[in-house]
């Protein structure tokens, strides 16, 4: 029997969230069979594991969602500008049943190996169980934010009490009324659970290392009105969105934060402030992501609301970040963080000036002073972009695992789609994608590997790679279009993820593209409009013969 009817699949795709659903979506449009295999019990990616207090989008619903299905615009009324993650799970498991794709989902299916068979051209996954399945393609939804990680603290596990992660958050919440809990980590994660535990806690004990800044996000619900002029407009939304650097639907500015006059500055800033979230960080000045002495502006400005709004001078003095200006991180979005501070049960202590010297079994050590704790929370982050495709073994041509392939080569990927020697496979939100409001490259990518597919089929292409020669060009891209932002001089000064600078030991490089959303789906165009040359070029191919054989350019 040839091989191909031996294949369980055409393709699986390991992931359940946004990715996962819209590539399932649109290969089956394209009369692939394809499968879901998702480690967790449920339906919705990152928005089913972080199940934490607080939790909700930083970007706003109408570009938060996908504009593929009519069914799914026309049907689903979002309720909150910035929705919270019940709200965002329940629309993603109404597009599973709307779209009808639950039956080709499963779940509770951790895959543990991917490994690549050069003689019969297919995957073969094999699950934590031991069981398998084989496709011709695999495509990774695995996320670009979902490997949790915890930090290297001595005596993590001995502490006696209990223990969370804002990336594994119980199903059935926990109650943490009357309790005295520490939470460490201050990203966007520990900003949006701080405010909701401080309403429930007898004392929360924050342990800041490196403080953010951060924008309110002034949220508000979502009216008939205003639902429905997004559900009339939403191909503009999102053809905006995807044309915009970041991904947003938002204006462009048009002035220098450096060349206006210091009381335009001010009403301007003042302005976008008030209207909160990254209109704040997108549509003030055009350079606050490109000049430090913009951004440094920017800084200023929030360091004198945080001044406003904190009482003790010395806490607000706490929680203004000095050693990295704005943009240096991923700009979080707060929901009421920094009044939070005026709370008389919340202590802020200062994890840079005096770090955790340990976890003991009965709370944290500070210093010498100990802390008794009832619970401690980790939003610690997680290791970005690359977590997740290293932390299972991905084994590509002549065994090579791709966790080994990029710690010796460095990071490569052919724009964030593909890596070379691992023919076959498809990464959705891959390292070097655009550092961007994720809903949008998400739909333009599953809509890419469509079309990318369709064409493999049509012209009965049985094997695809990029070369190293491709993925040179785009790293060296990645490096240009990091180099002409803030963030390549902010971020390692502020320990970003996106430069792996919060992983002890992480080789630091560019884990996201920042040349601008809009640009990444040019080259993405491009590469379509060649006959996806550089997708079909690595030498194990013989990428000439390939094209030849297809009756290609
Ligand atoms: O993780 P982070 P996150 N001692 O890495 C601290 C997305 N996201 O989960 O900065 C003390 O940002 C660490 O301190 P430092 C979003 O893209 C989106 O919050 O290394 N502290 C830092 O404060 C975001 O950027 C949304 O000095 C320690 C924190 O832990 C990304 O996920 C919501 C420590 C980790 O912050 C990651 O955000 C949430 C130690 N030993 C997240 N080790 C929405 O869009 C680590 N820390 C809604």
């Amino acid at each position: 029997m040839p091989i191909t009817q031996q294949l369980d699949h055409d393709a699986i795709v390991i992931g359940a969230g946004f990715s996962g659903l819209a590539i399932l979506h649109h290969l089956r449009e394209i009369g692939l069979d394809t499968q879901i295999v998702e480690a967790t019990d449920g339906i919705g990616g990152t928005w089913w594991i972080n199940r934490y207090p607080g939790v909700r989008t930083d970007s706003e619903f109408h570009y938060y969602s996908f504009s593929f299905s009519k069914e799914v615009r026309d049907e689903w009324t979002w309720t909150q500008r910035y929705p919270d993650g019940e709200e965002v799970c329940a629309y993603l498991n109404f597009i599973a049943d709307r779209l009808d794709l639950r039956k080709d989902i499963q779940l509770n299916s951790r895959v543990n190996t991917a490994r690549w068979n050069e003689t019969e051209k297919y995957w073969d996954v094999i699950f934590e169980d031991g069981s398998s399945k084989r496709a011709r393609f695999l495509i990774s939804a695995m996320g670009a934010l979902s490997q949790a990680i915890f930090p290297a603290i001595d005596g993590i596990d001995e502490f006696n009490g209990a223990k969370y992660h804002t990336a594994a958050w119980p199903a059935d919440g926990v109650d943490f009324t009357g309790k005295k809990v520490g939470v460490i980590g201050v990203g966007a994660s520990g900003i949006q659970i701080i405010p909701e535990l401080a309403k429930l806690a007898g004392e929360l004990f924050v342990f800041q290392r490196t403080p953010n800044y951060v924008v309110e996000s002034n949220n508000d619900k979502v009216d008939a009105e205003w639902m429905q002029y997004v559900r009339d407009n939403y191909d503009e939304i999102f053809e905006r969105a995807s044309k915009h650097p970041f991904g947003v639907d938002m204006e462009y500015p048009t002035d220098s934060a450096v060349e206006v006059s210091e009381e335009e500055r001010k009403r301007v800033f003042e302005s976008k402030w008030e209207e909160g979230g990254f209109h704040f960080a997108n549509e003030c000045f055009t350079d606050l992501g490109t000049s430090p002495e913009a951004s440094e502006l920017a800084s200023e400005f929030i360091r004198s609301k945080i001044r406003e709004v904190v009482k003790d001078p010395a806490t607000a003095d706490l929680l203004c970040p000095k050693s990295y200006s704005f943009n240096g991180k991923r700009v979080p979005t707060g929901h009421g963080y920094y009044e939070t501070f005026n709370r008389t049960n919340v202590h802020l202590l200062d994890a840079r000036g005096t770090p955790i010297t340990r976890i003991s079994s009965k709370g944290i050590v500070h210093g010498d002073t100990e802390y008794e704790l009832d619970a401690i929370v980790f939003a610690t982050g997680f290791d970005a972009m690359t977590g997740t495709l290293t932390n299972i073994d991905i084994v590509g041509r002549d065994g090579v695992i791709l966790r080994d392939k990029w710690a010796q080569d460095g990071l490569r990927t052919n724009i964030g789609l593909t890596v070379n020697g691992f023919p076959n496979f498809l990464m959705s939100l891959g390292p070097q994608t655009p550092y961007s409001n994720l809903v949008v490259p998400i739909q333009l990518g599953a809509q890419w590997m469509q079309r990318f597919l369709k064409f493999i089929q049509e012209r009965g292409i049985e094997v695809f790679e990029s070369s190293r020669e491709a993925e040179e060009i785009w790293n060296a891209e990645t490096i240009r279009g990091a180099e002409s932002t803030v963030m390549s001089i902010e971020g390692p000064k502020a320990g970003a993820w996106f430069i792996g600078g919060n992983i002890p030991g992480k080789s630091r490089e560019y884990q996201v593209y920042m040349g601008g959303g809009q640009v990444y789906q040019d080259w993405c165009r491009e590469a379509e409009e060649s006959d996806y040359a550089t997708f079909l070029n690595a030498d194990s191919i013989d990428g000439e013969k390939v094209r030849e054989s297809a009756g290609m350019k």
